[in-house]
């Protein structure tokens, strides 16, 4: 047995409904409009501040979205309510996440040409779970027919990389066979679509990876795992409150601190020098050079974040062939970004071609793994 381990295949589940940036800014400045004429007194005395107004144009140019999916459409567009409704199910039905990731498990699997005996561990990752326990990966594991165990796992943006580094030790360390890593990304039940500087920003989606020893792999596109690397660094600067403490506070459990906010400009200047750092040292370890990679899977939440940090690496624009976005057309998903980038962009690599898979976020945690084409 060789001590390898690899990426065997990947899945993508896209949700069925999409918005796009001109539905979504009709909906909230409507919002904002009536907002405003509802409370034009208090805002006239300065008691409370007028809603301004989002736009289209100004959203495509901060962060290259134009259109993001969304598990339920239904609510979200409503300007007396402005999020989306997600009818409540029995504790016999399948939840929403692990429908979610079964659908992108499934298809990882089949990528892999695998079945559920081939795994033997599910982690569920990404940035929410809709509930505590039991696990969500458990759930997943006993609807697919999986012996073994599974566990949830929360790093906001950094989920999948994290669960992908564990996968990677666990198949290293021999403790497991086949590791089902998946990042059902329900992210609009916490975006605050009333709030201009994020309403935009997020879309659901869900990725799943298998990795696996290479003995075992037998798929058509297989990548070693040959390192992994992280960090983190605590940060106010993206930020949830929301939590089972909430009840306990006396305080409004769905209150605008409760959903995701954030310091959008901050977190630009300070992440994207920080994960261009991280990726060079990790290449380093290598002995490697930014051109020595031919694919960067970078995390999607800024267009101007990987242009400016592909710049830091290569001393130029990456071409979108070097370094694809995805973000046009799914907007920010959390963990799932760079995992989409992978999905979408690896079967024309070559044997033995370099590639970087890389998401930076909330924490702030960084995670990459650097891998090469079988
Ligand atoms: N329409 C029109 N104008 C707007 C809008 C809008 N929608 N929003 C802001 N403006 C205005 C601002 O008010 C500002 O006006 P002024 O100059 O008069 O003050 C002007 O436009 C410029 O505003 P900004 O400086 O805020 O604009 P930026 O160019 O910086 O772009 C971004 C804003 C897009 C938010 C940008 O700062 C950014 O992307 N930063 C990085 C953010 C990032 O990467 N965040 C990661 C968050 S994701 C994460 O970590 C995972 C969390 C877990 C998942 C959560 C799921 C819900």
């Amino acid at each position: 047995m060789t001590n390898s381990v690899v990426i065997s295949g990947s899945g993508l589940w896209n949700p069925p409904h999409s918005i796009s940036n001109e539905e979504l800014v009709d909906a909230y400045n409507a919002y904002a409009q009536q907002f405003n004429e509802q409370n034009a007194d208090e805002i006239e005395s300065g008691a409370i501040t007028a809603k301004p107004f989002s736009s289209a144009e100004f959203i495509q140019k901060a962060s290259g979205i134009r259109s993001r999916y969304c598990y339920m459409k239904d609510g979200v567009l409503d300007i007396n309510r402005m999020r989306p409704i997600i009818p409540e199910r029995s504790e016999e039905e399948l939840s929403d996440q692990a429908e979610m990731a079964i659908n992108a498990a499934k298809l990882a699997l089949e990528a892999a040409n695998k079945t559920a005996e081939d795994i033997d561990v599910v982690i569920v990752s990404c940035a929410y779970t809709q509930r505590s326990y039991p696990a969500l990966a458990i759930e997943v594991q006993g609807a697919l027919g999986i012996k073994g165990f599974g566990f949830d796992m929360l790093v906001a943006c950094s989920a999948a990389t994290f669960a992908l580094h564990r996968a990677y030790e666990m198949i290293s360390a021999g403790t497991a066979k086949g590791v089902l890593v998946i990042n059902p990304e329900l992210t609009s039940p916490q975006v605050n679509y009333c709030d201009r500087d994020s309403h935009f920003i997020f879309g659901d989606v869900a990725t799943a990876m298998v990795v696996e020893h290479a003995d075992t792999a037998t798929s058509e596109h297989v990548f070693d795992i040959l390192s992994t690397k992280a960090i983190t660094q605590y940060s106010n600067n993206i930020r949830s409150n929301f939590g089972y403490v909430s009840r306990a506070n006396d305080v409004d459990p769905y209150g605008a601190d409760k959903l995701f906010h954030q310091e959008g400009r901050k977190v630009f200047k300070e992440v994207c020098p920080m994960a261009a750092e991280h990726i060079s040292e990790h290449l380093e370890r290598h002995q490697l050079t930014s051109a020595d990679v031919k694919r960067w899977w970078l995390h999607q939440a800024n267009i101007n974040m990987n242009t400016l940090i592909s710049k830091r690496l290569l001393g130029r624009e990456a071409t979108a062939e070097e370094a694809p976005i995805v973000l046009d057309r799914y907007a920010n998903t959390a963990s799932a970004g760079s995992i989409i980038a992978f999905n979408l962009h690896h079967k024309d690599l070559q044997s033995g071609d370099y590639g970087l898979l890389c998401s930076f976020g909330a924490g702030y945690s960084i995670g990459s793994l650097l891998v090469r084409k079988r």
